[in-house]
């Protein structure tokens, strides 16, 4: 079974360098045909808009050269010019590159199973031709999986159009894909500055690589009785986090360290976990994923059996999903034999936050008319926007209605 990724945008592809270090470090991924080619060489494209960031890619010797897709100039920060390219004739051959690209390196692969997208949320390119390639991708192997990592902008504000392209972004995650991986920009730069005085992107990547690598690197959980891996661990983790259409946002705490105790590992991380709204509501897991790396002496399950309940109190974990909690377990680590990490995947109700603020701050743009010739002008439509303010939406509700059921259970019971 093998994995294609596609690496969009600025950030899609300054993720993807530390991810691919970290990935050609672990045995299993080297001795199998998931993620690497039999010459060494990844399974992966590299789009993007402008020529800067590929022009590093290209200096890693891993990469086939011909899955390196570049244009002239970037988006400008803006979806509709990402999703519907430069107006201009001649100028956007992007999408098409790309997708000749894909289709040459998925008949490269033995079984195909699924592609992996990585790209920011607001940026032109990562957001526009991001909800582009998914379309795309899905309509034209619809039986395939696709997962996508996104990364969100900084609340603070980085562009005006951060609001309008993150919306409009997750609206076509939600409607193409099987599960979307998010990460804030913001929470990442919050636990890096508790350590550091100045972060830089490079350090926030790794981090960020690190927790990815947690949760779809090959496992001994999920490895055949004859010791090979089938790269299986991106599309259990669809299976199990993500069972309802609704409901397809996963978040991930990651945490690794060298000579602590499973306990003390799993104290610390929770420790970051965001539990309550506002209101002092607790949050829901609908379900989660403990991936625990470094487990060379086979203690992880034993450890979890005193742990699941703390995790299943923190997680706050549904009572209709009778196997809140799935476990997967690695010998290995890669950061050295003498380390451990953990990560933690949910699908955490507290992205309604978010969502709710998204939704609130585009439809107040949107209202005033703030900034929406930027959109008109690169071909984007009214439908466009009223589409993604009903499909958040939903997306809101669902979970909401995911928390609802809760409390009707426990009130039942009580
Ligand atoms: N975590 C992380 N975020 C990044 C990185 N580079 C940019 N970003 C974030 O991504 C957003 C901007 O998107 P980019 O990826 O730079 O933009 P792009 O996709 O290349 O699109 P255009 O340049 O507008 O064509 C901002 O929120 C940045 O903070 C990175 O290396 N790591
Ligand atoms: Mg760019």
């Amino acid at each position: 079974m093998s994995t294609v990724f596609l690496h969009v945008g600025q950030c899609g592809n300054q993720v993807g360098i530390p991810f691919w270090k970290r990935a050609a470090k672990d045995e299993n991924v080297k001795n199998g045909r998931t993620f690497l080619h039999e010459d060494g060489t990844q399974r992966s494209l590299h789009i993007d808009s402008e020529p800067k960031v590929i022009a590093k890619i290209n200096k890693t010797n891993t990469v086939r050269k011909k899955n390196l897709v570049f244009g002239r100039r970037g988006r400008g920060t803006n979806w509709a010019l990402g999703y519907n390219g430069l107006l201009k004739k001649g100028e956007d051959h992007i999408v098409e590159d790309t997708m000749e690209m894909l289709r040459k390196e998925i008949e490269r692969c033995d079984s195909y199973s699924g592609c992996v997208l990585m790209h920011s949320l607001s940026g032109g390119t990562g957001s526009g031709l991001g909800s582009r390639l998914c379309e795309m991708v899905r309509d034209e192997y619809p039986m395939s999986h696709l997962v996508s990592c996104s990364f969100a902008p900084c609340q603070s504000g980085e562009s005006p159009l951060q609001h309008y392209n993150s919306l409009l972004t997750l609206a076509y995650l939600n409607r193409y894909t099987d599960c979307n991986i998010l990460t804030h920009n913001d929470l990442i730069l919050e636990r890096l500055q508790k350590k550091m005085e100045t972060v830089s992107f490079n350090q926030m990547n790794e981090n960020i690589a690190a927790a990815l690598c947690g949760v779809t690197l090959p496992t001994d959980t999920l490895t055949t009785k004859c010791g090979a891996s089938i790269g299986m661990e991106p599309w259990e983790m669809v299976r199990s986090l993500c069972p309802h259409p609704g409901n397809k946002i996963v978040q991930i705490n990651h945490i690794a360290r060298s000579k602590l105790s499973w306990e003390a590992m799993m104290s610390q991380l929770l420790l970051n976990l965001h539990r309550y709204d506002k209101d002092g509501k607790p949050y829901r897991s609908l379900s989660t994923l403990i991936v625990a790396r470094g487990d060379s002496t086979d203690s992880f399950h034993s450890a979890m059996k005193t742990l699941e309940k703390k995790v299943k109190n923190a997680y706050s974990c549904v009572p209709w999903n009778p196997y809140p909690i799935d476990i997967w377990t690695a010998r290995n680590n890669l950061s050295g034999s003498k380390s451990a990490s953990l990560s933690v995947a949910s699908n955490h109700s507290s992205v309604v936050d978010y969502l709710d603020f998204l939704l609130s701050r585009s439809q107040t743009m949107y209202k005033a008319g703030a900034y929406l010739h930027w959109y008109w002008r690169y071909g984007a439509t009214e439908d466009d926007f009223n589409g993604a303010f009903e499909e958040i939406a939903s997306v809101v509700d669902s979970y909401k209605e995911a928390g609802h059921i809760f409390i009707q259970d426990q009130t039942h019971k009580g």
